[in-house]
C-alpha cells in the first residue's frame, strides 16, 4: 500500500510551514514522551487525515445529510461508528465529537438542563477542565459540585463521594479522571447515582485504550453515557466520541448535531475507523497490558529511588510524581527533564499549595514510549535517569550523560520502525 500523507507529497510549496511540521516529526523522534494525554498514531491513522476526505461538508448522520455526495463518508462513518460500537460493547457510538470537551458538551446538553446540579471530581485531584472549571463552558452553563481524593489515601473513597452525592441530590453524577492512577470503581458510581436518582456518566479519555485491551473494567454497562477521547492510550486520531445504550442516542445526535457542531471531520472520522480496527487485534491488547506494566515498573522504580509517587503508585498508564519531595517544583521539573529530552507537563498533586502554573508534581504516562517499543528493562533505566536528572537539575555532567543514554535508546526504538 502506499500512503498519501501529507509528508511524503510531492507538491510541497510552502516551505515555513514543512520546515515546522519536520521539525515537530524530529522532535518526537529524539524525544521520550510522557505526556500522558499524548501517544503516537499509526501511519495509516496519519494518512487517512491527509486524504480528499477533509474535503467533505456531510453535516447530519448517515443516510440523513444536509449536503449531496456523501455515499462515500457513509460508509466511512458506518464503518467507525459499527467498529466503535464492536470494540467497546456498546448499543451506539457517535463517532463526530472534534475533542473530548465536545463530546461532553453533547452529552451534557442531552441530559441536562442549564443551571442542574452535577457531581464530578475536582480539577485539582485529577478531574477534567470540562467538569465544572468555573471558566469552562460546564461550570459557566451547570451547577457542578465537586469529589475528589482522601488526605492519606490520596484515593477515591466511595463512602465519601455517596455522602456527598446523599447531600446535594445532583441531576448527574460524572466518574473519570485525567491525573487519577487508581482503578475508578464504576459499579460503585452507578450504584450512587441510581440511590440519589441520578444520571452516571462517564469521562473515559486517559483509558479508553486500557478498556478497549481489557486491561481496565469498562464503564460501558454501568453509565448512561460514556465519552472519551480517541487519541490518547486508544492511540488514535486527535478527537473524541461518545457511547450509549439505544435510547439516548436520539438525544446525543442531535446534542452534537446541530446542538454543539457543524461539519464532523470526515477525515478524522476515517482516522477513527483505522484505530478501532487496530485496537481489534490481537496486538493491541499485548499494547496495552505493556502500557500498564511499564506504568507499573516506573512507578517501583521512581519510587525505590526515593521520589513519592501520589497514592504510593500506579495500576494504569499515568502516575503523579510530588517533586516537591525532591525539593523542587512541577514546572521546575518539567523544564529539567526537558533538558535531556524528556517531555512530561507539570501537574497539581491533591492539596498542592502552589499555584497551577507552578504545581508541585509532574504526570508521567506510558502510552507513547510503549507503542515505540520500551519494556520494563527500559523502564528501570528511565527511573533511574528522571531521579538523577530531578536530583541534580543543574549538573552539566549529569545532563550530558542522561541526554547521551536518551538519545541511544531512541535512536535504538524509532517511533515508525
Ligand atoms: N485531558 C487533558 C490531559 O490529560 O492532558 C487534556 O485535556
Amino acid at each position: 500500500m502506499t500512503l498519501q500523507t501529507p509528508a511524503s507529497h510531492s507538491a510541497k510549496t510552502d516551505d515555513a510551514v514543512w520546515a515546522s511540521i519536520a521539525q515537530e516529526e524530529e522532535r518526537q523522534e529524539v524525544q521520550l514522551e510522557l505526556i500522558a494525554s499524548e501517544n503516537h498514531a499509526s501511519k495509516e491513522v496519519m494518512a487517512a487525515m491527509g486524504t480528499a476526505l477533509t474535503n467533505k461538508y456531510a453535516e447530519g448522520y448517515p443516510g440523513r445529510r444536509y449536503y449531496g455526495g456523501c455515499e462515500f463518508v457513509d460508509e466511512v462513518e458506518d464503518l467507525a461508528r459499527n467498529r466503535a460500537r464492536e470494540l467497546f460493547g456498546s448499543e451506539r457510538a457517535n463517532v463526530q465529537p472534534h475533542s473530548g470537551t465536545q463530546a461532553n458538551m453533547a452529552a451534557f446538553m442531552s441530559m441536562l438542563d442549564p443551571g442542574d446540579k452535577v457531581l464530578a471530581m475536582s480539577l485539582d485531584h485529577g478531574g477534567h477542565l470540562s467538569h465544572g472549571h468555573t471558566k469552562n463552558f460546564s461550570g459557566v452553563f451547570y451547577d457542578f459540585h465537586s469529589y475528589g481524593v482522601e488526605p492519606g489515601t490520596e484515593r477515591l473513597d466511595m463512602d465519601k463521594v455517596r455522602e456527598q452525592a446523599l447531600a446535594l441530590r445532583p441531576k448527574l453524577v460524572i466518574a473519570g479522571a485525567s491525573a487519577y492512577s487508581r482503578p475508578i470503581d464504576f459499579a460503585a458510581f452507578a450504584s450512587i447515582a441510581k440511590e440519589v436518582d441520578a444520571l452516571f456518566m462517564v469521562d473515559m479519555a486517559h483509558i479508553a485504550g486500557l478498556v478497549a485491551g481489557g486491561v481496565h473494567e469498562s464503564p460501558v454497562p454501568h453509565a448512561d453515557v460514556v465519552t472519551l477521547t480517541t487519541h490518547k492510550t486508544l492511540r488514535g486520531p486527535r478527537g473524541g466520541m461518545i457511547l450509549c445504550p439505544k435510547e439516548r442516542i436520539v438525544k446525543i445526535n442531535s446534542a452534537l448535531f446541530p446542538g454543539g457542531q457543524g461539519g464532523p471531520l470526515m477525515h478524522v472520522i476515517a482516522a477513527k475507523a483505522i484505530a478501532f480496527r487496530e485496537a481489534q487485534q490481537e496486538s493491541f491488547k499485548r499494547y496495552a497490558a505493556e502500557v500498564v506494566a511499564n506504568a507499573s515498573a516506573l512507578a517501583d522504580g521512581l519510587s525505590d529511588a526515593g521520589i513519592r509517587i501520589v497514592s504510593g503508585g500506579t495500576d494504569n498508564h499515568v502516575m503523579l510524581l510530588d517533586v516537591g519531595s525532591v525539593g523542587l517544583s512541577g514546572a521546575a521539573a518539567e523544564d529539567a527533564l526537558h533538558r535531556v529530552n524528556i517531555t512530561c507537563n507539570k501537574n497539581l498533586i491533591p492539596f498542592d499549595e502552589r499555584p497551577p502554573m507552578e504545581a508541585s508534581g509532574i504526570r508521567l504516562g506510558t502510552a507513547a514510549i510503549t507503542t515505540r517499543g520500551l519494556d520494563v528493562t527500559d523502564m528501570g533505566h528511565l527511573a533511574g535517569w528522571i531521579s538523577e536528572i530531578l536530583r541534580s537539575p543543574e549538573d552539566e555532567a549529569t545532563i550530558k550523560r542522561v541526554a547521551g543514554a536518551v538519545s541511544e535508546l531512541t535512536t535504538r526504538r524509532p517511533i515508525y520502525a
